[in-house]
């Protein structure tokens, strides 16, 4: 007999088995400090949650759409009705995960839905068979490293404040904001103070091929990279304003799947990828991201989006997956949340790394009056 093919993928062979109750939960959870970004200030963090049960288990996936589209299209009330209408209605008992991943194609884009749903149906399936999700993506349990993302400040002075703890707590790489008007300065002023910490910036895309001689004064600072500082859609004039900066582009917004990452990197658009799991639809088109990136020497870190201590956890453990080579937008729970809705809460070792979470399926326990408190909304499905 022919032996049964290797998938090509851990998580693709794994079965969804059955479900008995799902709901949909939207939290609001304050900001320690406001988040500023080049096209929007966030001073809360609103998620759209999925829960399911089966035989006692409970799991959980969270969207990382913010409740407005002033980063990507998709939204808390977009993913909603996706999920609710579209997604959930694929997801059959029985099929795997690779199956359902095909299914999932004839509806398109929406991959912040689609992460949703996987996630959420990976943490069931790993809980029911109390494995940790790093086990599930075939990994050892490992150290990941550490990374933060400095908001847009009012002032050289507030931006240095910022840097200066985020040095002192152990961070392994410093990224900062920018935006027209808020970047040769800033970047200086930053610089000057510290001249060796790993620096990179991210634009979310304020900047205009027209800005490419701007942009290369960048180029004496030694930054690891500039992310997305042209158009939230845009890969060719990427590839374009790599030709003309020393500083290595890495691609955030533009990158929906394996596809774009394949063109970005076939044009040259980029040298680095930013993969955040909940913006390319999950897990397994990460790996594949992360697989294709990896054999054509394309570096991968992992980009976060202020998840809530689940999709941080699944960040995490992502980040044991070999060509992950750079410290991501991975950081201190304490950052974001003075109280979050999971424990433990994300820390740094005394090496700056963080610890992959033990336990089933994420390993971290989302505490359920904490949901509670920060439940906006809540719809059972099923
Ligand atoms: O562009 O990477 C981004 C947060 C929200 C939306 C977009 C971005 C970000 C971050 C913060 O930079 C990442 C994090 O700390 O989770
Ligand atoms: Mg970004």
């Amino acid at each position: 007999m022919e032996p049964a093919p290797t998938p090509a993928f851990p998580l693709e062979h794994e079965v969804v088995g059955t479900v008995d109750r799902v709901e949909l939960v939207t939290v609001r959870l304050p900001f320690v400090a406001p988040f500023a970004i080049s096209t929007a200030v966030w001073t809360v963090k609103e998620a759209l949650l999925l829960r399911l049960e089966a035989d006692g288990v409970t799991a959980w996936g969270e969207c990382v759409a913010d409740p407005d589209p002033f980063y990507a299209a998709e939204t808390t009330a977009t993913a909603r009705h996706i999920i609710t209408d579209f997604l959930l209605p694929l997801v059959a008992a029985g099929a795997t995960l690779g199956e359902l991943d095909r299914r999932f194609r004839h509806v398109r884009g929406n991959r912040m839905a689609k992460a949703t749903v996987e996630n959420a149906l990976v943490d069931l399936i790993a809980k029911r068979t109390g494995r940790p999700l790093h086990e599930l993506l075939g990994r050892p349990r490992a150290r990941i490293m550490s990374g933060i993302s400095i908001g847009l400040q009012d002032s050289p002075a507030a931006l240095l404040a910022a840097v200066e703890e985020a040095v002192a707590t152990g961070y392994h790489r410093v990224k900062m904001k920018v935006q027209r008007g808020k970047d040769v300065e800033y970047v200086r002023a930053v610089r000057e103070r510290f001249p060796e910490v790993p620096l990179m910036v991210d634009a979310n895309g304020d900047y205009t091929l027209a800005d490419a001689e701007h942009l290369a004064r960048l180029d004496e600072f030694g930054l690891t990279m500039i992310e997305q500082p042209l158009s939230y859609s845009d890969i060719y004039q990427h590839s374009i304003l790599q030709q003309r900066l020393a500083t290595p582009l890495c691609l955030d917004e533009s990158i929906h799947d394996l596809d774009d990452a394949a063109a970005a990197i076939a044009l040259g658009a980029c040298r680095v990828l930013n993969v955040k799991q909940g913006r390319v639809g999950g897990l397994l088109e990460s790996l594949r991201i992360v697989a294709h990136a990896a054999a054509h020497g394309i570096p991968v870190w992992s980009g976060g989006m202020d998840e809530t201590g689940i999709g941080r956890a699944v960040n995490i453990h992502l980040q044991t997956v070999e060509g992950f080579t750079l410290p991501g937008d991975t950081s201190e729970t304490r950052r974001y949340f003075a109280e979050d809705i999971v424990e433990p809460p994300v820390v740094l070792d005394a090496g700056g790394f963080i610890e992959v979470p033990h336990g089933p399926g994420f390993g971290v326990t989302v505490v359920d009056d904490r949901v509670d408190k920060f439940t906006i909304h809540r719809e059972r499905l099923r």
